[in-house]
């Protein structure tokens, strides 16, 4: 109950932060996009991490508030970087569960879109296998009008849910995220790698790029490109980065 008071005065004093982990082609060492990832700057606690606070925030459905601020700084963000003159690199934002299921998901999304003049083309939206392969039906529904407003979607945690082959046919998605617990003994166990390495095959196969996580290693990437993942994000390139050192990031790297 202490965490979920001072949780409801960290959205009313707008107390979060988003921090940008880099996501590169391998082939090219291009910037392509940023994952933002949500920090609570708390007065008492300092920086406080997703897994802390999260949780509460989806039960207590504050999650919703929370995650309307987030898209709505990535978008801010994205139109700053591009009034400054970057090249342009994809934002991609977490949602959860209850966002998805928002009666008026797309119409918000597309009013913090205008308001800060952010294009849908900077913005991509990550889901994670497990809250699309719920409701499937439904996921397929919302997941198309966010694509037919031209946002970029992404399949997060791939491989680690109950997932449906026929069903993710059918998912409007641009990518599959292959999750980190496959990447991290991807060159000494041939299970891990087996599932990298088809999930890769099978999203080419659909039409569907392919990000790896928490890629931390030279072998761990070498892996990777051999198998023709497309973008890799993780520590061997770099950890999430405060918003200056991310565009710091930006301008060495696009
Ligand atoms: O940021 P970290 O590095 O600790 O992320 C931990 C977890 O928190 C990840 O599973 C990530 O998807 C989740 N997360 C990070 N930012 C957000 C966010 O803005 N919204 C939601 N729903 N989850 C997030
Ligand atoms: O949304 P998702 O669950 O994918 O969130 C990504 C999480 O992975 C964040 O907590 C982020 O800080 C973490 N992460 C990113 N790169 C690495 C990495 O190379 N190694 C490890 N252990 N964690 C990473
Ligand atoms: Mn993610
Ligand atoms: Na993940």
């Amino acid at each position: 109950l202490a965490i979920e008071n001072s949780l409801r005065s960290a959205v009313t004093n707008d107390e979060f932060v988003l921090h940008y982990q880099p996501q590169l082609d391998p082939a090219t060492g291009k910037l392509l996009g940023f994952e933002a990832l949500v920090r609570w700057q708390s007065p008492d606690n300092g920086l406080v991490y997703p897994d802390r606070f999260i949780p509460v925030a989806e039960e207590t459905g504050m999650i919703l508030e929370i995650g309307r601020r987030v898209f709505e700084m990535a978008c801010q963000q994205a139109a700053r970087w591009r009034d400054a003159g970057y090249p342009s690199v994809r934002i991609a934002v977490n949602l959860s569960a209850r966002q998805l299921r928002q009666p008026d998901l797309p119409e918000m999304l597309s009013g913090i879109m205008k308001e800060c003049g952010a294009d849908p083309e900077m913005i991509e939206l990550e889901v994670t296998e497990s809250m699309t392969m719920e409701r499937p039906v439904e996921s397929i529904r919302i997941l198309g009008a966010l694509k037919a407003m031209g946002i970029g979607l992404a399949i997060d945690d791939f491989g680690t849910g109950y997932s449906s082959l026929s069903y993710l046919k059918l998912f409007p998605v641009d990518k599959l995220k292959i999750d980190r617990s496959f990447v991290k003994d991807i060159e000494v166990d041939p299970d891990d790698a087996a599932i990298a390495s088809a999930t890769i095959a099978m999203a080419h196969t659909l039409g569907k790029k392919v990000v790896a996580e928490g890629v931390e290693s030279q072998a761990q990437l070498d892996f990777l490109v051999q198998h023709g993942c497309d973008i890799i994000q993780g520590y061997f390139y770099s950890k999430p980065l405060a918003v200056e050192e991310a565009e710091q990031y930006l301008a060495r790297h696009a």
